[in-house]
Formats: structure tokens, sequence, C-alpha cells
């Protein structure tokens, strides 16, 4: 059988499947047999390390756990031949679900209104402050990609009113910004949901939070390095931005312990996609890409950097 190099984890449904076909190599056991090795599964938190991928001469394709890819070097792998497939699709409603539940939690106060009950102050102070209303927001997204759309229309029955920055204008009838800044200045809440990578390292800045302002509220489920971590930070300490939702973070899995200290916060540990359901579907796809990669030499979703390879 083929020899697969797993770099993190599996779940069992899939090692099932990937067992009938290949011999699994962990690089978590320390050592490989590199010259034999010609597939990888991996997932998006982990990617391929460059020097992993660098000793593996024999390498024919990486199978991504996960749609975002920025940790596997694309262009790398494609210059020497090597496909990479990922999870899309599949997951859009989840995640779109992840960032709607961020963004209640913060409008109605979820945790503040939680710890009032748990901690008695509803029977010793009374009734907790009122919250905002989800209802009938101007919400910016960053990214109408698949995932971004699935926002929009998640958010559709809250009357909302959607906007969108991308660098390219979609053929949608959502008002869009080639301006990111002038977008936050005009909205109540700013969605981020593109890749990761250079393009888009810290393009949430201190000038687009302070757009967005203190009756603002910021969401991100893209990835950490989209916002700048130190500016967020700043801007919800001085009060210059009101309320931020967070799945994801610069530095994963550690979380500056500014942010955990703050009540106008709500924290997730990069858990978008992390449902059962939507878990075996991403699972799903990434062995049946290895799998019939190795049938076929062909793959069901590949990267778009990788599409007629
Ligand atoms: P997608 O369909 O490729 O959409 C990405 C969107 O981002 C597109 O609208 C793209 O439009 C825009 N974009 C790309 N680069 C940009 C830039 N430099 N500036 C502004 N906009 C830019 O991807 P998707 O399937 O929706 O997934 C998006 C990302 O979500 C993934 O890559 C991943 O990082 C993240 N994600 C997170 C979780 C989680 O668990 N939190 C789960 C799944 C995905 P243009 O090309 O026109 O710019
Ligand atoms: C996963 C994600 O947490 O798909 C993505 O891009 O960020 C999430 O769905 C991750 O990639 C799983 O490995």
């Amino acid at each position: 059988m083929p020899d697969l190099l797993q770099i993190g984890g599996v779940t069992d449904v899939m090692r099932g499947r990937l067992e009938e076909a290949f011999t699994i190599h962990k690089l978590a056991d320390g050592s490989y047999p590199a010259e034999a090795i010609t597939h990888i599964a991996t997932n998006g938190h982990d990617g391929v390390p460059a020097e992993v991928m660098a000793s593996l001469p024999n390498l024919k394709m990486i199978s991504c756990y996960g749609v975002g890819y920025d940790a596997i070097d694309v262009s790398v792998a494609k210059s020497r031949g090597v496909m990479v497939t990922h999870t899309p699709n599949v997951l859009n409603a989840e995640v779109a679900t992840t960032a709607v539940m961020l963004m209640m939690a913060c409008y109605r106060e979820l945790l503040r209104d939680d710890a009032w009950v748990r901690s008695g102050d509803w029977e010793k102070t009374g009734n907790a402050p009122l919250t905002r209303s989800v209802d009938n927001q101007k919400v910016g997204i960053l990214g109408l990609g698949r995932i971004g759309q699935a926002i929009a229309d998640k958010l559709a029955p809250f009357g909302t009113t959607i906007v969108y920055h991308s660098r390219t204008q979609k053929d949608v009838a959502y008002q869009y910004y080639d301006n990111l800044t002038d977008m936050a200045r005009d909205v109540d809440c700013l969605i981020c949901i593109t890749p990761g990578g250079p393009a888009t390292n810290k393009i949430v800045n201190r000038e687009v939070l302070d757009a967005l302002g203190p009756e603002g509220t910021l969401i991100n489920v893209s990835r950490g390095s989209v916002v700048d971590e130190a500016a967020l930070i700043a801007a919800l300490q001085d009060g210059r931005l009101g309320w931020a939702g967070l799945d994801v973070f610069e530095a994963e899995p550690h979380v500056p312990e500014a942010l955990r200290a703050m009540s106008n916060v709500v924290l997730l540990p990069h858990v978008g996609s992390a449902t059962v359901e939507t878990r075996a579907a991403m699972g799903a796809l990434t062995v049946d890409n290895l799998l019939q990669h190795l049938a076929q030499g062909t793959v069901i979703s590949p990267v778009p950097e990788c599409v007629g390879m």
C-alpha cells in the first residue's frame, strides 16, 4: 500500500477509511519513511511545515481537512507538481451559524446575562441592564465568498442590510465598498470571513477599528492574522470599539490575557466548523480526495491554485 503522512488528528471514521488504502505514518510519532510518502492528510491549523514538505521527494498530493489552507505553501507544492485539496462548501452553513451566534452573543450580552443568573445577581439586585437588538442592523461582510454569502443568507430574516468588501465586486444586490475603512464607518457590525495569508494580514487595523467605532461590533471567524490583535485590544480597552466576537486568534491556542479579561468580548476556541455533522462531511471530503487521487489521479476539490493541474 502507498504511504501517507498524517499531520495532526483525524477522526476514527477517516482513519478507518484511510487504513484500507494507505500505510499511515504520523508526524507526531517523530519519524517517517520520507522517500516512501506520496500523500499527506493534514488540516488548516497544522498545515504542512516547510521542512516536512522539503523532506518528501516523492510527494504527490496534500489533502487539507478544512477550507482555509494558509498554513500550506501552495506555491512550493505547485512548483513541485504536488496537488493540494481542501474542503469548501460542506462547512458554509456551520461557520455562518458561528458568525451569527457570536454577533447575537455580543448584541444580547449572552455571557453577562448568563452570569447574572448564575451569580445570584438577578435575585440580589434585580433585572439585568438592557441589551441591543440584533434586528435591522447594517452588517459589513469582509470577504463575500462561499461562507460570507451563507452569513448574509442567515442574517436575512433579521432585517439586516448587508454590504460587503472584497478585492473584486460580485454579481450580487448588496452594496459594494472598494475601501474597507469606508465600509466600517457605515456599518453597525463588521464580520470578517476572508482567507488568511499575506494578502489579508492585519487588514482590520486601527483605522478600520476606529471607523467601526464605540457602538460597533467586530466578529472574526476568518483567521487571527486578518485582525491586528494588539490594535483590537487597545480599541476595546479605550472604548474606541464597542464589542468583539472572536473564533480565531493570532497565535492559537494562545489568547492574550487582556482579551480574556474583557467583558465586552465573546471568545471561542476556533470552533467555526466544529460540529459532529460538519466535521463528518469535511472528513469524508478529505478522504474522498485522497482515495480518488490514488485510484484515478484526479481530485474533487483542488484549491484554486491547483485547478487544472
Ligand atoms: P472563499 O469562497 O474563497 O471567499 C473568500 C472571500 O474573501 C472572497 O469574497 C474573496 O473575494 C475575499 N478576499 C480574498 N482575499 C481578499 C483580500 N485580500 N481582501 C479582501 N477580500 C478578500 O472562501 P470561504 O470558503 O468563504 O472561506 C473563507 C475563509 O474562512 C477560509 O479561507 C478560512 O480562512 C476561514 N474559515 C474559518 C473557519 C473557522 O473555523 N473559523 C472555518 C472555515 C473557514 P475577492 O477574491 O474578490 O477578494
Ligand atoms: C477548521 C477552518 O477549524 O476550514 C477552515 O478553514 O478554519 C476550520 O474549519 C480547521 O481547518 C480544521 O482543521
